[in-house]
């Protein structure tokens, strides 16, 4: 490893106390699993208002969930890459470790990541539409027997466990959250830092004296608010910043 600047972020993650890192949809793409924004992302081809609003499911919950059958079963089809697999030892090998992800399609904790604080949810979890009170379960047969699927409760429509624009983030994930923005070390990856509050993270783990880095090979919202902006796919720079090479 050669360059002076990995050097000396990988050096920062070996002496930092707290760590903690925010993934989005970056990390998952070389995977295969389309991001959201940019040219091949997701809402190039559908309208968020139409798939990922409480509206569109309540208008038309059949649609909502034949959009999230069809990615459930894609991502059924992919494999975690060097990112995630990166950031799995770290949480087995740092003892101040937090994964926040945006990213519901499992692959961090596929990768053998516990405790992933899940901040929209998982695309493998459902939960009750009607909130009769069932806890969310998870469901991860492909494809589902039946759509859209019924909670085992009431009976009524059941709902992908995700969160959804205009949703409130669950306030136990949050609390947790909150709780790892105390940190020496704050890094973003993969993300473009454009959907709130999940992008509002960082500014707090900064107010708070984390030194912070985001990894991306594109310029971002937050580009010019971390202490480092390291331009770089996250399954090529990950991997080197614990296990510096020669
Ligand atoms: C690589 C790479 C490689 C490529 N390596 N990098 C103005 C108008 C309307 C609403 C708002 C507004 N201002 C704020 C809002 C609120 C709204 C919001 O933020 N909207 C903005 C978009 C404007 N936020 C909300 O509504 C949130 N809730 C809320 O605010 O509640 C308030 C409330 C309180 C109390 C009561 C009630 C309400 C909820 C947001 C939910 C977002 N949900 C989604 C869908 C999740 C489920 C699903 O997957 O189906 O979450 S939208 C989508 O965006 C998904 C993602 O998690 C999220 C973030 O996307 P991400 O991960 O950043 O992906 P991309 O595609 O944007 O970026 C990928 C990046 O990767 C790029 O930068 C690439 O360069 C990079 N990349 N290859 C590293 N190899
Ligand atoms: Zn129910």
């Amino acid at each position: 490893m050669h360059d002076p600047s990995i050097s000396a972020l990988s050096l920062r993650l070996q002496r930092a106390r707290r760590i903690t890192v925010l993934t989005g949809a970056g990390v998952s793409a070389p995977s295969g699993i389309p991001t959201f924004r940019g040219p091949q992302g997701l809402w190039r081809s559908h309208r968020p208002e139409d798939l990922a609003t409480p509206q569109a499911f309540g208008r038309d919950p059949q649609l909502v969930w034949e959009w999230y059958a069809w990615r459930r079963k894609h991502i059924a089809s992919c494999e975690p890459n060097a990112g995630h697999v990166a950031l799995a030892r770290w949480s087995q090998v740092l003892p101040c470790f937090t994964l926040i992800t945006q990213n519901v399609d499992g692959l961090h904790e596929r990768a053998g990541t516990s405790g992933v604080l899940r901040f929209h949810g998982s695309i493998w979890h459902l939960r009750c539409w009607d909130r009769c009170g069932i806890e969310p379960w998870r469901d991860d047969r492909v494809p589902l027997p039946e759509l859209p699927p019924r909670c085992p409760a009431c009976g009524g429509l059941a709902r992908p466990d995700v969160v959804w624009f205009g949703e409130p983030i669950d306030h136990r994930v949050l609390d947790q959250c909150q709780a790892a923005l105390d940190c020496d070390l704050f890094i973003v990856a993969g993300t473009s830092s454009v959907v709130y509050p999940a992008a509002g993270l960082l500014d707090v783990a900064a107010a708070r004296g984390a030194f912070t880095v985001e990894i991306n090979p594109e310029a971002t919202d937050a580009s010019s608010r971390v202490n480092l902006s390291w331009r770089g796919p996250a399954e090529q720079v990950l991997p080197l910043l614990l296990d510096p090479g020669p």
